[in-house]
């Protein structure tokens, strides 16, 4: 599956102010120095998930002297972002050839039990973190140049020489992030599940948490608009670094396409460059992170400069919809217009007219704050027609549930949105959630920004038990295989499912997974 909402001509325009006052809020990243915790052995059972058990402690690391075919694992106890540091030393006869190995980093263990050479998806093989090394004189350190993402590492030799071994001596990691979790509070709770739930919630957004919110440390290390909307919310619940969500929202308003539209992601290096991909949902998206931020900091000057940005996402979108009020994609089969989910073969209509409705409602009310009573009588009015046009072409009587397309699909993610959006209200909302979940669709969700949506919905509706016992199913899940911080995708149905051909680039600390650490401080 590719995305196809590229705009491969896209002529940027930039906003130099605004390019300046995101700068200014460029956080200096904290750094601390981690050693690995153990050697480790990593071995296959019946699932999908292989056992990880206790060697050795890393101390002795210079007790195992490697020859051609040797490998170690370390394990450093828990998920780092960080630049590694290798001491290396030689034993036995002279050095008289190069030292060759292979270095690997993994999220988690099933990775490094994951064969690059088999990889075949449709991104980048290059994300996998690998690195084939020679070193001509011993001893020596090693510092190697990139960042990586990794909770283990493995390293195995591929050649020394009959008359000499290679001897690790030291492996460290400088880890950084701009925050720190010395400053949050634990979510107070008794059980034991729901605090490892909280825990890796706040390590996943901590460990995203760089020079820009980024989606995974891994990959793709860059700033999405719809992972920074809730990694945005689970900041204000916790590390409170209200200038990292200032500085991404002026990065996005920066730059845009030539009529102002948002990208759905961007690059900051080496200089700022807006990607050529975009959603329908995640532009509109500008507006709501906006009023959060501005809810949440009463930074009246941020919000003026950048509501005419967020006006111009829904005066965009607005051009979708068709006279009968309702938005247009291109389809189920290239359905990437819009995000949503991962959920193959989804399709994204009703969902996306929701997430219009929930946006410019969102804009709406910023118009308001600002006396701009113009822009907001016209959205307030453009909303009504909206609203109605979900009513009247979306609603399945018969069902009681909201359909998408000229299918009439149903689907979780269309009931989520209209509850988001307060198409309905809490109780109607509520029966509705009871409806599909009744049902359950065979369109489900499988990435955990869907499933926060879904889960955020039934707390909207006061659905507070089944909102509890569903985070324990679905973030507890994800605890239950071994994760310490949350994943870019998770379906309990199927572990190891990719949106990518293969689970070895997917990210194992992604942004819009950590929001457990919000619900649980916001609705309990
Ligand atoms: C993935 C990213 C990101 C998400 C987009 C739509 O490539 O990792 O999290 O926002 O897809």
């Amino acid at each position: 599956m590719a995305m196809v909402s590229i705009d491969l001509d896209m002529k940027r325009v930039t906003n130099e102010e605004f390019l300046k006052k995101a700068n200014d809020c460029m956080p200096v990243l904290k750094e601390t120095l981690v050693h690995p915790s153990a050697i480790v052995k990593i071995q296959d059972n019946e699932s999908s998930y292989p056992d990880v058990s206790i060697v050795d402690s890393a101390e002795h690391l210079s007790d195992y002297p490697m020859k051609k075919g040797d490998k170690l694992y370390l394990d450093f106890g828990g998920h780092q972002v960080g630049y590694v540091t290798l001491r290396l030393s030689s034993t036995g006869s002279p050095q008289d050839s190069p030292a060759y190995f292979r270095l690997k980093f993994g999220e988690i263990a099933r990775e490094m039990e994951e064969r690059s050479q088999d990889y075949d998806g449709w991104i980048s093989q290059s994300w996998i973190q690998e690195e084939f090394i020679h070193i001509d004189v011993l001893p020596a350190e090693l510092k190697l140049p990139r960042r990586y993402a990794f909770r283990y590492m493995e390293i195995e030799v591929i050649d020394t020489s009959l008359k000499w071994q290679m001897v690790v001596d030291e492996v460290a990691c400088t880890s950084v992030s701009a925050v720190d979790t010395a400053s949050v509070q634990p979510f107070q709770t008794q059980d034991e599940l729901l605090q490892k739930i909280d825990r890796a919630g706040i390590r996943t957004l901590q460990n995203c948490m760089q020079r820009v919110f980024e989606d995974g440390p891994k990959r793709d290390r860059r700033l999405w608009i719809g992972d920074l909307r809730l990694q945005a919310l689970a900041n204000y619940a916790t590390f409170r670094h209200y200038g990292l969500v200032k500085r991404c929202l002026y990065l996005f308003a920066a730059q845009t396409r030539e009529d102002g539209r948002v990208s759905a992601c961007l690059f900051t290096e080496p200089k700022l460059v807006a990607d050529d991909t975009f959603f329908a949902d995640y532009s509109l998206f500008f507006a709501s992170i906006l009023l959060d931020y501005y809810e949440e900091t009463k930074d009246i000057d941020t919000l003026c400069d950048l509501a005419p940005c967020a006006y111009r996402q829904v005066e965009l979108v607005r051009q979708m919809f068709d006279e009968r009020n309702l938005i247009q994609g291109e389809g189920s089969t290239t359905n990437m217009w819009c995000f949503i989910d991962w959920t193959e073969g989804l399709d994204k209509q009703a969902a996306a007219q929701a997430v219009y409705i929930y946006c410019e409602k969102r804009a709406q009310k910023i118009a308001e704050i600002l006396g701009d009573a113009a822009t907001a009588d016209d959205m307030s009015t453009d909303l009504s027609l909206k609203s109605e046009a979900a009513f009247r072409h979306l609603w399945d009587n018969e069902k009681q549930l909201f359909v998408s397309g000229t299918h009439r699909q149903v689907s979780y993610a269309s009931q989520v949105w209209m509850v988001l959006a307060e198409v309905v209200d809490a109780e109607a909302g509520g029966k509705l959630l009871d409806r599909v979940t009744a049902l359950n669709p065979e369109k489900g969700m499988v990435s955990p920004y869907m499933n926060h949506h879904f889960t955020e919905a039934l707390l909207m509706c006061g659905r507070k038990e089944k909102a509890l016992e569903y985070m324990k199913f679905y973030w507890g899940g994800m605890i239950r295989l071994g994760a310490d911080t949350f994943w870019e995708l998770y379906n309990p149905q199927n572990p190891s499912e990719s949106p990518y051909g293969s689970s070895i680039v997917n990210s194992y600390c992604h942004a819009w997974s950590c929001t457990p650490a919000y619900l649980l401080r916001k609705y309990f």
